[in-house]
């Protein structure tokens, strides 16, 4: 099965920014794979090496199996499905920083229509609809219309640790990995639909990539933002990602980077940016990526909401990286357990620990803040008084108090998971 994945979309344009990355990523993947030898172990996070010398991983929930593969300009990463690609990110990887490095960064998409080789000198970015002045920005173009601006801001799969639902919810069944912080450079979409002149009425844009349906009537992959969401100054076309060209499968040559918002919203490979005076009424929008319209986007498990509402903000969550279940640690002695948070731009105030399986708390200490988009680092000292079992749990506030549920929150799609995590070590 690698073998099939490694060689997709092959490279047919050699001056293409694809064809260098096509070739390395295979050598990698063999040095990879020769690293691993015999018992392989990662070191990955919740994950443990299933079979000798085999690259997969067990992920925490019934039917969890998967291969690690390496997909162009990617490290090995969690094979969801090859066609499309979509691909986690192995859960040590957050521990080894705050940024997720371009190689490691997970991928999503949703049909296998996908462009495989984007020539830089051809590429048009067109913006129309309700503008005065219609435009086909090349990429030199859209580089040099307005100073460059950087954000470090999560990008989230709604659907990221869908697997860990009870009861299980339709849709790709990942683990913690559908997520990343990374530094994006581009320029608001602000600037861009100021130079075309948004016309009065303006009610919606909507955004389109390069990828297609592989089928006839199915529906192109399309997002749409309010005009004032779409003008915040924000939101934002970017063509690097932590300071390097983005890689083909997170969008190349350019993406809309919507902060705080999930993932559907970050449209990759993004050639038409279309202004509307009603709201769009396309599939992504009007039937996928709903959640139940109240508080808590949440339902009785197994139920169906009265009322839907298109996914917006991400809610709070925060994670244990450096120790993962069934970790080791030293009785009587202390460790550094560190973690990362995030919320939806609001920004984390206060991160809890808990080692008594949430009886009662201490404050983490905050690292670095790197903005309100990006994880945030926590570090708490934990000292096992005596040998046995402890269930380590971690909680995030963020600075208008909201938080996260000690049970998870249940809707059809699975979505927005954020219950407080549990991580279990034994202290010998
Ligand atoms: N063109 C295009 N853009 C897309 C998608 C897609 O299928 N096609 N999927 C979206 C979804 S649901 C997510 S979660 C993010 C994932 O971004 P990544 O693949 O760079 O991690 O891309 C978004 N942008
Ligand atoms: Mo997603």
């Amino acid at each position: 099965m690698s073998k099939t994945l490694i060689s997709l979309s092959p490279p047919e344009a050699k001056d293409s920014q694809t064809a260098a990355p096509y070739q390395e990523s295979r050598r990698t993947l063999l040095k990879y794979l020769g690293a691993l030898g015999v018992g392989g172990t990662l070191g990955a996070g919740p994950l443990q090496a299933l079979a000798a010398g085999a690259a997969q991983v067990m992920l925490p929930f019934e039917n969890g199996e998967r291969e690690l593969v390496a997909f162009p300009q990617k490290r090995p990463l969690i094979l969801l499905t090859s066609r499309p690609p979509q691909l986690e990110t192995p859960f040590s990887v957050f521990n080894d920083g705050l940024i997720t490095p371009n190689d490691a960064f997970f991928v999503r998409y949703h049909w296998s229509g996908i462009p495989t080789s984007i020539d830089p000198q051809t590429y048009r970015l067109r913006v129309g609809g309700k503008v005065n002045t219609p435009l086909e920005l090349s990429l030199d173009e859209l580089k040099r219309l307005a100073d460059p601006v950087d954000i470090i801001a999560v990008n989230q799969c709604s659907g990221n640790s869908r697997g860990h639902f009870t009861p299980r919810a339709n849709g790709g069944q990942l683990s913690n990995g559908a997520m990343g912080n990374a530094r994006w450079t581009g320029v608001p979409l602000k600037k861009v639909l100021e130079k075309a002149g948004v016309q009065a009425g303006a009610v919606q844009v909507s955004f389109n990539g390069m990828d297609m349906p592989p089928i006839e009537g199915g529906p192109d992959f399309m997002k749409a933002l309010n005009i004032d969401h779409a003008l915040d100054g924000e939101v934002m076309l970017a063509w690097a990602m932590n300071g390097e060209d983005l890689p083909m499968l997170n969008g190349y040559p350019v993406r809309l980077i919507v902060p705080g918002y999930y993932g559907t919203y970050w449209v990759k490979h993004l050639s038409d940016i279309h202004v509307l005076d009603k709201a769009f009424d396309g599939f992504w929008m009007n039937t996928a990526y709903r959640i139940p319209d109240n508080a808590c986007a949440c339902v009785e498990p197994g139920t169906a909401p009265a009322k839907t509402t298109p996914i917006n903000r991400f809610n709070v969550r925060s994670f244990i990286t450096s120790l993962t279940d069934g970790a080791k640690v030293h009785a009587g002695r202390e460790t550094v357990v560190r973690g990362i948070a995030f919320d939806g731009g609001y920004g984390i105030a206060e991160v809890a620990f808990s080692s008594d399986g949430g009886r009662t708390w201490n404050a983490a200490r905050l690292g670095k803040d790197l903005g309100r988009y990006s994880f945030r680092e926590w570090t708490a000292a934990f000292k096992p008084p005596r040998k046995g079992t402890y269930e380590l749990k971690v909680r995030a506030l963020n600075r208008i108090g909201q938080s996260q549920p000690m049970t998870g929150l249940w809707n059809p799609a699975g979505y927005m998971r954020n219950v407080v995590e549990t991580t279990r070590v034994v202290a010998a």
